[in-house]
């Protein structure tokens, strides 16, 4: 039996964040998770990591396909915060930014983690923005590490 599975550490590993400036003071936080696993658990040298900010988490597909699409991130970080308001606009801009994320992930082969939290109030954004519902930032982070050693092994 052959099993493959990715360790998390990537030294030498070359990793693009796009974040998007909405609600950017929970999208700070998942940023600062993302930096610090990225650099302490995942051993990526702060020179292989770039940061792209952009307007909103709706803008982040098209801004993740850019980066990929240059050939020179292993992976790709998305991160933002998009909370459910009165109106159907939640469910477009969440819905676009998960479907087209997932969409360059699987037409690319390069790893794309889901750092964007959906969430019905402000208070469950700051839970999973590093208190007392872990950071997503620092989540979405490790699996982009871990997946660049997946596909890494499986094309090995
Ligand atoms: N963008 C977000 O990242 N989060 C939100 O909660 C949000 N809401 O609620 O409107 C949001 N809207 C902006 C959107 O992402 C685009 O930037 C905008 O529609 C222009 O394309």
């Amino acid at each position: 039996m052959k099993t493959i599975e990715g360790v998390v550490a990537a030294p030498g590993a070359r990793v693009a964040i796009a974040i998007a400036r909405f609600n950017n003071f929970i999208n700070d936080s998942l940023l600062e998770g993302a930096v610090d696993a990225l650099k302490r658990i995942g051993q990526v040298s702060d020179d292989d990591i770039t940061v792209v900010w952009v307007p909103g988490a709706y803008e982040l597909p098209l801004t993740v396909r850019a980066l990929v699409d240059t050939k020179r991130y292993d992976a790709v970080v998305a991160l933002g915060t998009v909370i459910r308001g009165g109106t159907a606009h939640f469910e477009f801009v969440a819905g676009e930014c998960s479907s087209g994320l997932a969409s360059v992930a699987m037409e690319s082969v390069v790893p794309v983690a889901f750092g964007v939290l959906t969430t019905e109030s402000i208070e469950q954004a700051i839970e999973r923005a590093g208190t007392k519902a872990g950071n997503k930032g620092a989540e979405a982070a490790m699996t982009a590490l871990e997946m660049i050693n997946v596909i890494k092994a499986i094309k090995a």
